[in-house]
């Protein structure tokens, strides 16, 4: 393992997780993501290295964990002890601005201690990518957990080209202005010389507020700050989709998408919602919507049955186990009313299910219903869309995902009305065969262009290209 890196990610999570053997020794397992996919095939041309949390506590006053490789990636492993995850993570990060940063859905919370966890957390990873990265090297810095990285590491590393990209939304001024340390985030951000968004109107609300807050001058996809110039640009991310043709076309998928069609008792039409188990993501209207389709008589659960995969996420923030009721509650109720045994009408699963799994629902399923109040992106519709490789099926996109921005011929709808909703869901139900395939293959061939390669080559070219006008070469 080579000690300096050419290419070097810093993420909250390394790809792959700390798993404890039946024999009590440790290993790593693996953690398939979108964004190992992205920048493998560059960290392995590049000699590149991964910076990240490996998921478990460190006992406080060990010292820092032994770089390692795995499956020819070199991985640096960043400790946090129980009282980091609990402030910097569970805390200042998904307690204050989560919530934040899709649209105080639940209203963010902010405490001193949460903050100064954040700040000597961003601190380590910083230093850590200061000691790895070689002279020049191009330094990929993610998500929210991270936005004070590219400052620090500017700092300690002058020379390094530093980008930024952030996977979840970016809120208007209004509501970005109620954190506490909001000037230090943005100057945090404006460490870099790219700072990737979602979508454009993600990058136009940062640009704007480095004006409100800094009084700065952006222009439309850039701002000059310290005598630097900081491109501001969105990069909607997106799937492998050619792993999952691969997947769809294996039989035992195949196998397993007609068994689970068959135990739902061969149903006229599947709806199917796969996600987090988060308050962002609109599971509850979205059941609440079925639940009065049914009341209403406009559908019997012989017809149409609900699948949904709830993943266990954050559990030990309170807020995602008040959901967590308030879900199962609800399934409970649907079921109570209109299940019969051996045919719940709303078939719930809070679990984590393998990727095989999810692609023969995917196959199996008539209708994906992706209701977010506020999202990124959303990978789950793009996933659907790459699975229904004869063109059939239908895909319910919420209007404030990310993805409906590209993901034009969807039956797109606003997530907050249940009236809506309804209508939605029937006329999906009752759409014409034709229709349908011509939405689906329109969305099929968007995707085939932009694939998560096309992402990451995208914003590495963005890079190149700045470098080349300031006469300093390519970065591959
Ligand atoms: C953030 C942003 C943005 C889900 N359940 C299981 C499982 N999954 C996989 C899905 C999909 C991924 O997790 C979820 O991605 P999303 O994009 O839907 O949502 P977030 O987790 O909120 O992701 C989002 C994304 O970052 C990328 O930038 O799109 O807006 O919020 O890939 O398939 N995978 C497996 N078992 C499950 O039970 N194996």
């Amino acid at each position: 393992m080579s000690s300096k890196s050419d290419f070097v990610v810093v993420a909250n999570r390394l790809p792959v997780d700390r798993v404890v053997d039946a024999d009590g020794s440790g290993s790593w397992r693996r953690s398939p993501g979108g964004l190992v996919t992205a920048v493998e095939p560059l960290m392995r041309k590049r000699d590149g290295a991964w910076i990240g949390w490996a998921g478990d506590a460190t006992p406080e006053g060990d010292g820092p964990l032994p770089p390692f490789e795995n499956d020819g990636l070199s991985l640096y492993p960043i400790a946090l002890t129980e009282n980091e995850i609990a402030w910097y993570y569970e805390g200042f990060s998904n307690t204050s601005l989560w919530p934040l940063y899709h649209d105080a859905i639940v209203p963010a919370e902010y405490h001193r201690e949460w903050w100064t966890k954040y700040v000597a957390v961003n601190q380590r990873f910083a230093d850590a990518a200061a000691e790895i990265a070689d002279t020049d090297a191009f330094v990929w810095v993610h998500d929210y957990q991270l936005q004070l990285v590219p400052k620090m590491l500017r700092e300690l590393r002058p020379d390094v080209r530093i980008g930024y990209f952030l996977h979840i939304p970016f809120p208007p001024t209004e509501l970005f202005t109620q954190i506490p340390w909001r000037r230090q985030i943005v100057e945090g951000l404006l460490g870099a010389d790219l700072v990737g968004f979602q979508t454009p109107g993600a990058a136009a609300n940062f640009l704007r507020l480095t004006r409100d807050l800094l009084q700065l001058k952006p222009a439309r996809q850039s701002v000059e700050v310290d005598g630097r110039t900081v491109r501001v640009r969105a990069f909607p991310i997106s799937i492998d989709a050619e792993a999952f043709t691969d997947l769809v076309n294996s039989p035992d998928v195949i196998a397993r998408a007609e068994q689970i069609r068959h135990d739902l008792g061969n149903p006229r039409r599947m709806m199917l919602g796969i996600d987090r188990l988060d308050y962002t993501k609109g599971i509850d209207k979205r059941l609440e919507a079925f639940e009065e389709l049914l009341d209403d008589g406009k559908i019997s659960s012989e017809d149409v049955v609900m699948v949904q995969v709830a993943t266990p996420s954050r559990e030990r923030v309170e807020q995602y186990r008040m959901l967590r009721e308030q879900i199962e509650r609800t399934v409970g109720r649907i079921n109570g009313t209109y299940g019969s045994v051996g045919n719940p009408a709303v078939n719930y699963i809070h679990r984590s299910l393998p990727r095989e799994e999810l692609v023969a629902l995917y196959l199996a399923a008539d209708i994906m219903v992706v209701t977010p109040y506020r999202d990124g992106m959303n990978l789950v519709a793009k996933e659907y869309v790459a699975c229904r490789q004869d063109g059939t099926g239908a895909l319910v996109l919420s209007e404030f995902a990310g993805a409906s921005l590209e993901l034009k011929q969807a039956f797109l709808v606003n997530p907050y009305d249940i009236e809506g909703l309804k209508a939605k869901y029937l006329e999906v139900l009752n759409a014409d065969e034709a229709d349908l395939k011509k939405r689906m293959r329109a969305m099929r061939r968007y995707l085939q262009r932009h694939d998560v390669m096309h992402w990451a080559q995208t914003f590495v070219d963005d890079m190149d290209a700045a470098r080349e006008r300031d006469g300093r070469g390519s970065a591959r």
